[in-house]
């Protein structure tokens, strides 16, 4: 399985995340690229490859025209303001307030923001433009008769939605693959999202398409980020209805539980008979994350992998989140090694 990975994810790397009142280091930081890559690279995976330059077609089929142009231009308006920190949204277009684009950075930081963890640095923008070409080159080689591609994507892009950045996502990396393969064929895409938190951004791009089925497991929003999306009666829209399945579940779920709403996912996408699969991959479903309430073993990760791969269909895995630093290499490569090992 080919990796493809950008070491231009090192220029994302905020001083800051509001986090418990305070502005702590990112759990969302540098060294899990490092730990990735050093535990495929020690279980004989290919080295990384570089990702091509990003095509924005498919991007700017899954954001918005004016959301593409805030993340453009959002750091420049922030120093123009002569602001010393990192650029952080401190409001929000809330219930029946004005849904329109204010002319202060201030103002379209809350208009844009999806949540006020994520902070935007000098060259949060650059990252996040390399990290979705990972994605994008690596729906490419699964275009081309590639059987299977990890794209190690930094910073991360699930919660990343058409017009909304939060979640220590900016572009939403799983989406523009799916729309990528659409865009080079492929007549049905399925994104089975295994992060421990909801997939909203993703859920939201398809929310009302019958092209790409989202199927997301994760942690009930009523106890865990984002709170605001990820409910088992949300099930699709208009011709999305149908093609859009939450299994949220509660604090301490362990394998077992976990791997019935996976088997049931799975039975589901194969149902749909897609051409290809995306996972979006996070293993902060890990037993000892310190920002999640999942109990996930580092071999339950392996079982999960072999599980998928017994599905037999062309698939991209689409790096997301895991902040257990120390142990997200080996987390992330057991579900790829399971994969090829079905
Ligand atoms: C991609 C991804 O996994 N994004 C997750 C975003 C979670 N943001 C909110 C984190 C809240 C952290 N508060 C932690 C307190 C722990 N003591
Ligand atoms: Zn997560």
């Amino acid at each position: 399985m080919k990796t493809i990975a950008s070491t231009d994810h090192i220029l994302h790397f905020p001083k800051a995340e509001l986090s418990g009142g305070q502005l702590v280091r990112p759990y969302e930081c540098p060294e899990r690229w490092d730990y990735i890559v050093d535990a495929l690279a020690a279980g004989g995976f290919s080295p990384p490859l570089a990702p091509e330059a990003l095509d924005m077609t498919p991007v700017a089929k899954v954001h918005g025209a004016d959301y593409l142009q805030f993340l453009a231009s959002a750091w420049s308006l922030w120093e123009a303001e002569g602001y010393e920190g990192e650029a952080l949204p401190m409001v929000v277009a809330a219930r029946r307030m004005q849904q329109r684009e204010p002319e202060h950075i201030n103002g379209k930081l809350g208009y844009f923001a999806g949540a006020t963890e994520t902070a935007i640095t000098a060259t949060s923008w650059q990252a996040a433009q390399s990290s979705a070409a990972c994605a994008q080159t690596a729906a490419r080689l699964l275009s081309a008769g590639e059987t299977s591609v990890f794209s190690l994507c930094r910073p991360p892009g699930h919660h990343a939605g058409y017009d909304l950045f939060g979640g220590y996502c900016f572009l939403n990396n799983a989406a523009i693959a799916a729309q990528q393969l659409r865009d080079s064929g492929a007549s049905r895409v399925a994104i089975l999202d295994i992060d421990f938190h909801h997939g909203n951004g993703t859920q939201d791009i398809f929310y009302e398409r019958n092209d790409v089925l989202f199927v997301s497991l994760h942690g009930n929003p009523g106890h865990a980020f984002p709170y605001f999306l990820g409910y088992a009666d949300e099930t699709g829209q208009g011709e999305g209805e149908g093609y859009n399945i939450n299994h949220p579940m509660l604090p301490g779920t362990t394998y077992g539980a976990w791997s019935e709403a996976l088997h049931d996912s799975l039975k589901r996408i194969g149902e749909y008979m897609p051409d290809a699969l995306v996972v979006s991959l996070g293993v902060d479903t890990f037993e000892r994350d310190p920002i999640s309430f999942f109990k996930l073993t580092s071999d339950d990760f392996t079982r999960c992998g072999q599980r998928i791969g017994q599905q037999s269909l062309p698939t991209l895995f689409v790096m997301e989140g895991g902040y257990a630093v120390e142990e997200i290499g080996i987390n992330t490569r057991n579900v790829l090694s399971g994969f090829l090992n079905p």
